[in-house]
């Protein structure tokens, strides 16, 4: 009974945070010119206008979640009246974990999408301290907040969850696209009850394989660990990681700190629950495979091994797309517009330590300036 109490505290963390390590792939940070464009500008069309914002457009108030270099915040434009989740990160940080690379590329990304799944970014804007990307805001709080809360998740919660996600990563990898971060604290819901993807500040254009460590410990697939580099497979592997959590209320691979956590992904045992049904086990065994030559989703028929596979037989993928769910398993209390009652709340906080950037550190930020210019079609 003591046993059964601890592994369970211990299997259901607490909100996790993402880490990039050696970023030996993403160069950005090295390059001379602050007007070069991004190594990894995408080969993709420009189907989003985006608004000009100015950081005075808006009254900002509420933390709705922080992150390695800032926080976001709810915000309302001041004109239109209209709430926003403004992610605000401060250049000096950025500069400071060399995270540029990553930062231009997650608004590359961000510019180029638009998916019901996926959160819609309006615009971006930039301060003398901070860079900030405004999005849409996601009113019914972080999947994971809810995963908790409800400890786990029925069966066909699941199966209509995970087919949502499932929808988010196709169409990335289809643009090209690999997340590199999915995990609950990183979907929202919205008000009606479907989710939204967010945080790209991973999402990498696919050459071939990188090899970049990064992610979040319990969701990191076995390849990445090794260091033998990693493509579309990653995400498969999350996404087996998630379906797992969601049904068990605990990631399957756990451990006090993140070398026990990538010991256990690389025995690739995985215990079930004795509530699983076979079709679930069966297909998560499959995503959840060490050789990425045998991962579902990663072979010749690609996606189509998952999104056929008994466990969403029942599935309309076409409905789920068209936001055609009739009945929702959770619908968020939401209490009119700008409601923050379904995210945490973060202890208001000694303010953000900004440190006033050289000139050099400065000039790296005009890049942002010259993919403003591209986002309003200039
Ligand atoms: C709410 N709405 C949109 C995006 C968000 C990102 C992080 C935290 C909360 C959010």
């Amino acid at each position: 009974q003591h046993n059964v109490k601890l592994l369970n505290m211990s299997a259901a963390p607490t909100r996790r945070s993402s880490t990039s390590k050696n970023d030996v792939d993403d160069t950005m940070e090295s390059i001379p010119s602050p007007i070069k464009p991004t190594q990894d500008a995408l080969p993709l069309p420009l189907p989003k206008e985006l608004a000009k914002y100015k950081h005075k457009d808006f009254e900002i108030s509420t933390t709705l979640g922080t992150g390695t270099f800032g926080r976001v915040k709810l915000a309302q434009h001041l004109q239109t009246g209209i709430f926003y989740a403004i992610k605000i990160m401060i250049k000096s940080e950025i500069i400071r974990l060399n995270q540029l690379s990553h930062v231009q590329s997650e608004i590359d990304v961000l510019m180029r999408i638009e998916h019901p799944f996926i959160v819609k970014m309006t615009g971006f804007y930039q301060t003398s301290d901070n860079l900030c990307i405004v999005t849409e805001y996601v009113e019914g709080g972080e999947l994971f907040s809810l995963l908790r809360e409800q400890t786990r998740f029925p069966i066909e919660t699941v199966r209509l969850y995970s087919s949502q996600v499932l929808l988010a990563i196709e169409y990335l990898h289809s643009m090209g696209l690999i997340h590199r971060d999915v995990k609950p604290e990183n979907i929202l819901l919205t008000r009606s009850g479907y989710l939204k993807l967010v945080d790209f500040g991973f999402c990498k254009l696919v050459e071939d394989r990188t090899w970049t460590l990064c992610g979040t410990p319990e969701y990191i697939a076995p390849e990445v660990i090794t260091g033998k580099g990693h493509g579309r497979g990653v995400d498969y592997w999350a996404f087996g990681i998630l379906d797992f959590e969601m049904l068990a209320g605990y990631p399957p691979f756990f451990a006090k700190d993140p070398f026990g956590i990538y010991d256990k992904i690389l025995k690739g045992d995985v215990t079930f629950p004795r509530h699983f049904d076979a079709k679930i086990k069966n297909l998560i065994e499959n995503l959840l495979q060490n050789d990425i030559t045998r991962r579902f989703g990663c072979m010749k028929n690609g996606v189509m091994d998952i999104k056929m596979d008994t466990w969403y037989s029942t599935i309309n993928w076409d409905a789920i797309y068209n936001l055609r769910i009739d009945n929702q398993p959770y619908s968020p209390k939401v209490e009119g517009e700008g409601d923050t009652s379904n995210f945490d709340s973060y202890a208001d906080e000694i303010e953000d330590v900004t440190v006033p950037l050289n000139d050099e550190d400065s000039k790296l930020f005009q890049v942002f300036y010259e993919m403003m210019k591209v986002g309003l079609g200039e």
